[in-house]
């Protein structure tokens, strides 16, 4: 064989030319939709982004040799704060630095024989692409979904932008972990909690993603059943709300905390006695976490507002009034009923402040009075000490509390969730800009979909500076209002990437469409993706965002299906040094060099060996010349003089061959690839026993299976050494013969002590140890087995007599 870097070379611009990896989109029988999660374009490929890719390569060489008409597109997240952070950084525009950042990808992708569809490659910065982004926008704006409000977000101060929730990291900035601080300013939203409860029931009709994955988009969404409970100001008409999930604790509350931001702190100033010192506690604790709530580590701090008492509805009882840190504003009314006996957090407050501790539920079992001296019991159970619902278990009592209080008007069912609606614009330059107009007489007007795109100017300020760039730049602000002509100004802050992402899915369909954002018709029939993969790093954000808008497109009857991609594979981490491979943390591995040594095949084949691929794995280039090596002997081996035959004409390395179909198939199926290289090596050691004239139909059915792995090596052994006119992925995947797997049996003769017993069916050659198993716990044989066993005589595949102690009868 020639060298490596000719043979791969070669066959790359071979597939090219066949069109390998360009579907009939028009066909859409058999159709298979494999998606790769669009990269950002970020400088050269790294070992761990090389598994990602070549784990997508695998399955879509695989679906085109099952037959399949297979779409497996390519493109670039390319707006966004990596490639605009990047181009700062190194003093050139995003723009040129993306494209040539994509050039350098490609390049590399091709380098290790990693196949698309080409013709279809989108790149969301160019204003093909962000037309329909901006359209997106307007029909969300249209229906009431994305709106605008002054709101405190947060803020990052290195990367000068705000960011969504979901983009800070335990009070950090997730891509360079500055701490955040919080910001009031003129925000836009898309209103994803609209679609909450579907977000979240729907989850249940993805019974192909990872069970982790969508508990994570469950928990997320965070649905909570509860109550919303009026809570009396004593000698006043002023009532506090509080959310609860658990009503029937509620003779339990002790006090009522409140988040430092509750509006009856000012509303109510002149009652309350320590005014001066409230004000001071809350100046020292505003910039606290809005997460502190669920750190329970996290001391917790609080005042009493003195001068006030709340009144509990259900006893009339006056409980005091603090304001806390680890009530949250955003979430429920921002006030709690406190019940320190059953909540964990109200426990730790209760006992640093010395407030009552009342126990009202009592676990059904154990006794728990030990217990309840170091911390809270939060589960349920019978209630005590509240009155008339004393012996009412947690669920009983949660109905009748609510239903009673209800008839006064003091409480009312209530669920909440977790989930935020979506801040999608950024402050930033690199971005879809937003296609708003603001003018003095009419407000906020939308652009008219005829006037869009919205481009933005290439000549701009782009360095960040918190306000937004676009901002400064006059050609783009100064416009003119579309409604009422008069000068007006275009909205300057841009989308957050996440929502170019929301939708690409749907554009490589019909990527060149000029008057609509996609094609309906071929869309519903080319989605669901089929396969969908990616990192776990984006279980919850951009697919819980893709979800929402698939939804919404779904609404306005522009798709028909409800969620978009059917099966999701989440694929595992490269770890070096103990952390995720990344050039922020500077532990990259290039997989040239190795590329140049032992070729691009040999490379795939082991980083897919080295663990499955959902796992994470720890990186080290040791082993890649072992793969090198199992190459090189398969070539050796083809390289010999083979006759050539359709089957294998010795019977077990029939049997062997076509076991090992069987397993790689289904291992296929299951992303199981490093099982599958092992099978087929293990196929590989079975078959060099064998004289020549045995082995060319395992041998050929070897680089068939190995055809996704190494796809360069086996295209050349398929053409050149076989002489095959077709490319190997044309071929049939290898077909397994029922009837050639099973084992071949063997009856055995069982004696003891030299009289026949019985006889058994066994696998042939099975091994000793197995047979005896099998022999001294058969049923039948039990009653002459009473007694101690001194020898085991075995003759293979015929014999076995069992000679046991006759001296003590
Ligand atoms: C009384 C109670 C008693 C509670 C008990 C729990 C246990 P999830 O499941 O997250 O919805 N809560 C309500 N609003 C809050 C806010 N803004 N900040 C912090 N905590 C808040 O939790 C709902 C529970 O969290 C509510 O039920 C409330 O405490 C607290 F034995 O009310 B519970
Ligand atoms: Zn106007």
């Amino acid at each position: 064989m020639k060298d490596f870097s000719n043979i791969e070379k070669h066959w790359q611009n071979y597939w090219d030319k066949i069109n390998l990896f360009e579907p009939d989109i028009k066909k859409i029988k058999h159709k298979y939709y494999c998606l790769m999660m669009f990269p950002y374009p970020s400088a050269a490929l790294h070992i761990g982004h090389m598994r990602n890719y070549i784990l997508g390569d695998v399955l879509a060489r695989y679906k085109i040799m099952q037959g399949f008409n297979l779409l497996a597109p390519m493109g670039w997240d390319a707006f966004g704060l990596p490639a605009e952070n990047a181009a700062i950084k190194n003093n050139v525009h995003p723009a040129d630095s993306t494209s040539k950042n994509i050039a350098t990808m490609k390049k590399q992708l091709r380098q290790w024989g990693v196949g698309y569809a080409w013709s279809r490659e989108i790149n969301s910065c160019s204003p093909d692409y962000y037309k329909w982004t901006q359209w997106l926008f307007l029909q969300l704006y249209k229906n009431g979904l994305a709106y605008q409000k002054r709101a405190k977000v947060n803020f990052c101060p290195s990367c000068q932008t705000v960011l969504a929730n979901e983009q800070v990291i335990e009070k950090k900035c997730e891509r360079c972990g500055t701490l955040i601080i919080q910001k009031e300013l003129e925000q836009w939203f898309f209103k994803i909690t609209a679609y909450a409860q579907r977000l979240l029931k729907d989850l249940d009709l993805l019974d192909k993603w990872p069970e982790r994955v969508k508990t994570m988009q469950r928990n997320w969404i965070g649905r909570s059943e509860g109550a919303n409970i009026k809570f009396q100001i004593l000698d006043s008409d002023l009532q506090i709300d509080v959310f609860t999930t658990r009503p029937d604790t509620l003779f339990g509350c002790t006090y009522l905390a409140l988040s430092s931001e509750h509006n009856i702190i000012t509303n109510y100033k002149m009652q309350i006695i320590n005014y001066k010192e409230v004000e001071e506690y809350i100046e020292q604790t505003k910039d606290r976490s809005i997460s502190i709530r669920d750190n329970l580590e996290k001391e917790k701090t609080g005042i009493e507002i003195k001068g006030i008492k709340a009144i509990n509805p259900v006893n009339n009882q006056k409980i005091p009034i603090w304001i806390t840190d680890y009530v949250l504003t955003e979430y429920g009314s921002g006030a709690i009923m406190a019940v320190p006996a059953h909540d964990q957090r109200d426990f730790e407050f209760a006992k640093k402040y010395n407030l009552p501790i009342r126990e009202v539920i009592k676990p059904s079992a154990a006794d728990h009075r030990l217990l309840l001296e170091k911390q809270a019991y939060e589960g349920e159970g019978i209630l005590v000490n509240s009155e008339k619902y004393n012996g009412l278990n947690s669920q009983e009592a949660k109905e009748k509390i609510i239903a009673n209080l209800q008839k006064s008007g003091f409480a009312q069912k209530k669920v909440l969730y977790r989930l935020r609606d979506w801040l999608i614009s950024r402050q930033r330059y690199w971005g879809t800009p937003i296609p708003i107009i603001h003018c003095p007489k009419c407000g906020t007007v939308p652009i008219f979909e005829k006037d869009l795109p919205v481009l933005l100017p290439k000549n701009a300020e782009f360095k960040p500076s918190g306000e937004s760039p676009l901002k400064k730049n006059k050609s783009f602000i100064q416009t003119n209002c579309p409604k009422c002509g008069s000068s007006a100004q275009r909205e300057s802050d841009t989308m957050d990437t996440f929502v170019d992402s929301s939708w690409y899915y749907l554009k490589y369909i019909s990527p060149k469409m000029q008057n609509g954002p996609f094609d309906s018709q071929l869309v519903n029939q080319w989605l669901p993706v089929d396969q969908y993969i990616g990192g776990v790093e984006h279980a919850i954000l951009h697919l819980l965002y893709s979800r929402f808008i698939n939804k919404f497109l779904y609404d306005q009857k522009l798709i028909d299906f409800k969620e978009p991609f059917n099966s999701l594979f989440a694929q595992g981490m490269v770890i070096k040094d103990g952390m995720k491979m990344s050039k922020s943390k500077g532990n990259v591995a290039y997989p040239d060099a190795l590329i140049k040594k032992y070729g691009a095949d040999a490379l795939r084949l082991y980083i897919l060996f080295i663990a499955p691929p959902q796992k994470d794995v720890e990186w080290n280039s040791k082993g890649v010349e072992g793969m090198w090596r199992f190459l090189k002997r398969i070539e050796r081996m083809v390289n010999q003089p083979i006759v050539f035959s359709q089957q294998s004409s010795v019977n077990s390395l029939q049997r062997k061959t076509h076991q090992t179909i069987k397993k790689v198939s289904e291992d296929m199926e299951k992303f199981h690839f490093n099982t599958v290289i092992s099978s087929i090596m293990e196929l590989m050691n079975y078959l060099i026993h064998y004289p020549l004239s045995a082995i060319s139909y395992p041998l050929k059915t070897i680089i068939l299976l190995l055809a996704p792995f190494a796809p360069h090596f086996c295209e050349e052994i398929w053409q050149n050494v076989f002489k095959n006119k077709e490319s190997i992925f044309k071929q049939p995947w290898p077909q397994y013969d029922p009837q050639l797997i099973e084992e071949e049996k063997s009856l055995i003769v069982v004696q003891i002590n030299g009289r026949l017993r019985t006889k058994i069916d066994v696998e042939k050659n099975i091994k000793e140890k197995e047979l005896k198993k099998i022999v001294l716990n058969n049923e039948r044989l039990k009653k002459w087995l009473d007694r101690p066993v001194k020898k085991i005589i075995i003759v293979p595949n015929r014999v076995v007599n069992v000679v046991t102690d006759t001296s003590k009868v």
